[in-house]
């Protein structure tokens, strides 16, 4: 049995970027390994963000868990800064990481330049020495994200293998990612070049938001979605990357691989193929919802889950943080 984390930022609605990318897999881990999935909370403070709005996404992502399937008896749900053993792993090892290594990061070079490369906070900088602190504090081995996190669990794992190796003696777990096939990496309906993301401007016509566009909204973004030169509904990412996008969409809401979809609609035009993605999306996502909005709305049970979640996920991180700080001498 192996252990398996991942989370996701409470960072604005989530989109179905997220929900193919992580959120959908999560269950599968449930029943063959210990799963530890987190509110990551602490990361959304990253960019500036409104208080009210962080704490209205934190129960909505928690509601989407339990809607996702999540069963908070199997797997330790809870939010990251319930966890105080995090922010001093997070001390520890951010000695044990280069500011070289930091600043080659994918993610922060893109947020960086969005910002203009200016007041960028440090926790930017520094989010990866975060993200490395939840996955060691919880001995990971397995980590479900989407391609755009890959660069982030591979640096914790260069972390844990550095600070073993100069010990001499295996403190930490080596995590490493799973990324799931399609749906890996799912791109804006606008711009199919860039990854769909939930802080892109707020009610974008690029991004289907899970919870905040109903049924005729997804359908008017899903058929209204930049489309490619031609005709044919063929998977080329780098010559239809709008066509690419809305198959991977396709084939992952109805399991299919990209061959079928290309077989099944190989006589029919574009309004055609977008009207099935539409429906393929709907299908599920639809009953998604209702589950989602029956959760949300009873707060005594999202405290009551996030309260047991953090009581399991201490008992863990006490004893990995209590294993660093001899090993590092600090008792
Ligand atoms: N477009 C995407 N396609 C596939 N997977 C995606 N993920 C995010 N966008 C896509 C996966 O969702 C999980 C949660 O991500 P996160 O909240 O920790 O941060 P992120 O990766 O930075 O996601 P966003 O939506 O782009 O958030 P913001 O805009 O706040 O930075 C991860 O497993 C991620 O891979």
């Amino acid at each position: 049995m192996a252990k398996a984390l991942s989370g996701i930022k409470p960072t604005g609605g989530l989109t179905i970027g997220n929900y193919l990318g992580a959120l959908r897999h999560f269950k599968n881990y449930q029943e063959d390994n210990e799963l530890f999935i987190f509110v990551a909370d602490m990361h959304a403070l990253t960019l500036p963000i409104d208080p009210d709005y962080l704490k209205k996404n934190i129960y909505d992502i928690v509601a989407l868990y339990l809607a996702a399937g999540l069963d908070p008896k199997k797997t330790v749900l809870f939010r990251q800064s319930d966890i105080n053993e995090v922010g001093q792993l997070n001390s520890i090892i951010a000695n044990y990481i280069y500011m070289g290594e930091l600043s080659r990061m994918t993610q922060f070079k893109e947020k960086s330049r969005a910002l203009n490369n200016k007041e960028i906070g440090v926790g930017l900088f520094t989010y990866p020495v975060l993200m490395s602190a939840d996955l060691l504090l919880y001995d990971t081995e397995v980590c479900p994200v989407g391609e755009d996190q890959v660069q982030h669990v591979e640096l914790a794992r260069d972390i844990a293998k550095r600070i073993n190796s100069r010990y001499k003696k295996k403190i930490f777990n080596i995590p490493h990612a799973v990324v799931s096939g399609v749906g890996k990496r799912i791109k804006n309906l606008q711009d199919p070049t860039k990854k769909m993301s939930k802080s892109d401007e707020r009610g974008s016509k690029g991004v289907i938001y899970l919870i905040e566009d109903d049924e005729k909204s997804i359908r008017k973004k899903i058929m209204s979605a930049v489309t490619d030169l031609g005709t044919e509904v063929k998977y080329d990412e780098k010559n239809k990357p709008g066509i690419s996008n809305l198959i991977q969409i396709y084939c992952t809401f109805t399991n299919k691989t990209i061959e079928e979809a290309e077989k099944i609609f190989a006589d029919s035009n574009y309004g055609n193929f977008k009207k099935c993605v539409a429906d393929a999306v709907l299908n599920e996502l639809l009953p998604f919802k209702a589950k989602y909005e029956e959760y949300r709305s009873n707060m005594d049970y999202l405290n009551s889950v996030l309260l047991d979640g953090a009581e399991r996920a201490r008992k863990i991180a006490e004893v990995v943080l209590k294993r660093v700080r001899s090993t590092v001498g600090l008792i």
